[in-house]
């Protein structure tokens, strides 16, 4: 359980306005306020990867999903 509360954690720092859902501009806001450089195509490529529903948000159990295959990869 304790890689969940990782996870969600993550989540909650990436979720800026705490809807419960991740937009690009707050995963591009997050990214550079902790000093990360990220560009518009890298953002596109990991919501390809993780916006399962294509929406152009990720919730909590996309960014879940993405992770546990992240670290299966
Ligand atoms: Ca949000
Ligand atoms: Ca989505």
């Amino acid at each position: 359980m304790s890689a969940n509360n990782d996870i969600a954690s993550a989540f909650e720092e990436l979720d800026l306005d705490r809807d419960g859902q991740i937009t690009q501009d707050e995963f591009h806001t997050a990214m550079t306020d902790r000093g990360e450089e990220i560009t518009d195509d890298e953002i596109s490529s990991i919501f390809a990867d993780a916006d399962t529903d294509k929406d152009g948000k990720i919730s909590l159990s996309e960014f879940t999903d993405a992770w546990t295959r992240a670290e299966q990869a």
